[in-house]
């Protein structure tokens, strides 16, 4: 999208501003990204990617709902909200997103002062810090029942459901790649007991649903640059009713690791188990008191069963010709396959230091 048509699509919001700039944000997998400056702020434009998530107007419904309970409690203690909560802008017609003659469908926030932080310098600090973000986003939103938000995207994280559409992408076959991949494939499908442990707890009950983020990976994490303190959960789309064991574990996943996502030697991607202890460190201090004897018991291995499911949906896009996950290079979504496996043959070694980490801390 060129400027001139980045700049009319901003007009059609009701901010007050004129913009100035515009430049587009790498990094997400799935919408399109641009960050515009205006006179008097600086704004996210996204457009939002409705072969995900098909009806835009829940997902608005659900971040709204999110974003201004966040905000009044904040504000609650006498802070500022903006630093803390992506604030949506409604459009001129009121609505909280518009939708173009070309089906397209954008949204306007306010663009939260701060970075991500490149995997290359992550630290204890920075996983420290994200634990902290992870865990007050759970505590803010805990008193919101879940059932009021709508399931955006059902069986996001239905990892069962994740491995049974791999094994079917390889026996289809559609790209002609299942021959080449039907190692790694076996292997990540060997894992399927340990998929079950969170969806079976969350099937009988024993682990409540809640307000959950669902894709807290730390480049969805905003840090103060000076400070270097946590500031809020970013890219709001799945927040949906879920379980809390997927949050903590996709942030360990994404966060405790030697090598980037994508890192197409898996030999350098391991799991740092110092990260791990600094993330949970961070976590468990804000949002202790909420958790159950359950949800601590399953927190370990909460970790394991995500880079499961990513390393199987990774490889299922693969299978089916990349069509989910944007892509930059041939064989991305096979390395990022490859480097999960790798991060959760490091897990696995380190489950008992992971139990002990929780357990000493309760
Ligand atoms: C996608 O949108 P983004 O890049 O934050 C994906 C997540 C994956 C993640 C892997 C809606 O997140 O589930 O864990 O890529 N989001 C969706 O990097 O599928
Ligand atoms: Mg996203």
């Amino acid at each position: 999208m060129n400027t001139q048509e980045i700049f009319s699509i901003f007009s059609q919001f009701d901010t007050g501003d004129v913009p100035t700039s515009a430049d587009v944000l790498r990094g997400g997998h799935i919408n399109d990204t641009y960050k515009i400056t205006g006179k008097r702020g600086t704004y996210t434009l996204q457009r939002i990617n409705t072969n995900v998530f098909t009806r835009p107007s829940d997902v608005m419904r659900n971040i709204l709902l999110v974003t201004r309970h966040m905000a009044e409690k904040i504000e609650s203690c006498g802070k500022k909200a903006e630093i803390f909560v992506p604030k949506v802008y409604m459009s001129c017609d009121g609505e909280p997103y518009i939708t173009k003659d070309n089906g397209g469908c954008y949204r306007l926030l306010r663009y939260v002062d701060g970075i991500t932080v490149d995997q290359s310098a992550y630290n204890e600090n920075v996983l420290r810090e994200a634990g902290r973000a992870v865990g007050i986003f759970h505590s803010l939103t805990a008193d919101i029942a879940p059932e009021t938000l709508v399931d955006v995207i059902p069986g996001f994280h239905d990892t069962p459901a994740r491995i049974g559409a791999l094994r079917k992408a390889l026996n289809d076959d559609i790209a002609g790649r299942a021959a080449s991949v039907r190692n790694i494939a076996e292997e990540i499908l060997s894992y399927e007991g340990v998929c079950e442990r969170v969806a079976s707890a969350i099937r009988d009950g024993s682990v409540p649903l809640r307000v959950t983020h669902n894709d807290t990976k730390l480049d969805n994490i905003v840090f103060n640059q000076n400070t270097g303190r946590a500031l809020c959960l970013v890219d709001l789309d799945t927040v949906m009713p879920g379980s809390l064991l997927y949050d903590f574990g996709d942030a360990v996943r994404s966060g405790a690791t030697s090598g980037a996502e994508d890192e197409p030697d898996a030999t350098k991607v391991s799991f740092l188990p110092e990260l791990y202890e600094a993330f949970a460190d961070g976590y468990l201090k804000e949002s202790q008191a909420l958790l159950t004897p359950r949800e601590l018991e399953l927190l370990p291995v909460s970790p394991i069963v995500v880079t499961v499911e990513c390393a199987a949906r990774f490889l299922t896009d693969y299978l089916r010709g990349d069509v989910y996950f944007k892509t930059s290079r041939p064989h991305q979504n096979l390395d990022r396959a490859k480097a999960q496996l790798s991060l959760v043959k490091g897990m696995e070694r380190h489950l008992p230091f992971m139990r002990h980490v929780i357990e000493s801390r309760i």
